[in-house]
């Protein structure tokens, strides 16, 4: 299937969501999950079983994560502010949360409880009331155990079975059964994004994510079996996952490359991984520490880790990153799961303009302007000026209707 195929499918979905509802959500949840649901909400019951299906310790971690991930969204939290002149005078900016927010769940083996948490913590700390997650059913018409427990223990009530562009369009426009939300956030395939880019301007949409990228710096002081299993960590996570190691030492980055070909034998998803690796993976060797980070600030990786002996001295270098792990014991899926920060980062460069998934993508702004008269009257002429001098007449009698009528 071509781009434009898939563009044209695409478009179709979503005008059959918007004009049949639950109807077309229940033909496509058929046609594509191969499942024909009565009802799409997700229910007490079958939370119930997911708590039941579950680890007693896997459900402790995750509330663990909770905290951390909560903590650290809370210090992103802003507040409105004013400024206030002598004349009078109230200017501000007043930050106001999305009414609603739509959370979109890979299905299959990209059905990620974390990422559960990292889509919808930032929304709830923005003070978001109205979160939706949606979620593509498998041939039985269940969504995967941790999925559902994550969301619980959010609080998220909104859980519905569809996925696809079909969910997306559901979101976007709302059906009998979803109501439509401001904002759509969450990876999917192809066509979850190809819908996301086409439901924009409808609604707003979080950055789309391209393959997952990993560079790893590492100096004499960084071993190779754990730079080789970092790398591994991000290259099982797609076949066109990029792993870039970059190093000062020829020896060292022999001797990584071997690691990676020996923990590649076992690795359940050694077929994905070695697909990386073999594809995107490059070992570089750099002449010296600057040129190593003129390296990763041309690549703006999505993660990058610091395997230096001081990685606090190299910080202030580091222009363009989605996420920086310092030193041996921040490897990178400490900062997937666990630590706070967002795992949504910016990927194929665009962390040079771009920052990650944070409460800010779910608050806006309003800009607040009060002018007291003794201010009003000052200014009124040149404000008129500038309005003729535009040619917008109504504009400058808008000001002069005021002047006219004093107190
Ligand atoms: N490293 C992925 C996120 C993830 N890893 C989810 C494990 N689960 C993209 O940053
Ligand atoms: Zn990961």
């Amino acid at each position: 299937m071509t781009g434009k195929e898939g563009r044209r499918m695409v478009k179709e979905i979503i005008e059959a969501v918007k004009k049949q509802g639950d109807e077309a959500l229940r033909y496509y949840t058929e046609k594509f999950d191969g499942v024909r649901l009565d009802s799409f909400k997700v229910t007490e019951t079958e939370i119930q079983e997911a708590y039941r299906n579950l680890d007693d310790s896997l459900l402790e971690i995750i509330r663990e994560a909770i905290e951390n991930i909560r903590l650290f969204h809370s210090k992103q939290k802003r507040d409105s502010w004013f400024m206030t002149n002598p004349d009078g005078t109230v200017l501000g900016q007043k930050v106001t949360p999305l009414d609603s927010a739509g959370v979109y769940v890979p299905g299959g083996t990209a059905a990620y409880p974390s990422s559960v948490l990292m889509n919808v913590i930032p929304a709830q700390v923005a003070g978001v009331e109205r979160i939706a997650m949606v979620s593509p059913p498998s041939r039985d018409g269940v969504i995967p155990a941790g999925v559902l427990v994550a969301a619980n223990e959010l609080g998220v009530t909104e859980i519905y079975k569809a996925g696809g562009a079909q969910a997306v369009a559901a979101l976007a426009y709302g059906t009998e059964t979803i109501k439509p939300v401001d904002k759509i956030v969450g990876p999917g395939n192809i066509f979850v994004a190809t819908a996301k880019r086409e439901v924009f301007g409808d609604v707003d949409i979080d950055m789309i994510a391209g393959p997952s990228e990993i560079a790893v710096v590492a100096d004499e002081t960084a071993r190779a079996n754990e730079a080789a299993a970092d790398l591994l960590s991000q290259a099982e996570h797609d076949p066109l996952s990029k792993c870039m190691l970059i190093t000062t030492s020829q020896a060292f980055a022999e001797e990584v490359k071997l690691e990676v070909e020996k923990q590649l034998e076992d690795l359940p998803r050694k077929d994905i991984a070695k697909a990386s690796i073999d594809q995107n993976g490059e070992f570089l060797v750099a002449e010296t520490k600057e040129e190593a980070i003129r390296l990763v600030n041309e690549l703006a990786p999505e993660h990058l880790e610091l395997l230096v002996k001081d990685p606090f001295e190299w910080l202030g270098s580091i222009r363009h990153a989605g996420a920086i792990f310092m030193g041996r014991y921040s490897s990178e899926p400490v900062g997937d799961y666990f630590a706070g920060p967002n795992h949504v980062l910016p990927t194929s460069g665009t962390a040079r303009f771009s920052s990650p998934l944070n409460v800010d993508d779910f608050t806006k702004k309003s800009s607040v302007i009060y002018y007291s008269k003794e201010a009003f009257e000052k200014n009124a002429g040149k404000i008129a000026e500038f309005a003729r001098y535009e040619g917008l007449e109504a504009h400058a009698r808008a000001i002069e209707e005021r002047l006219k009528q004093g107190e």
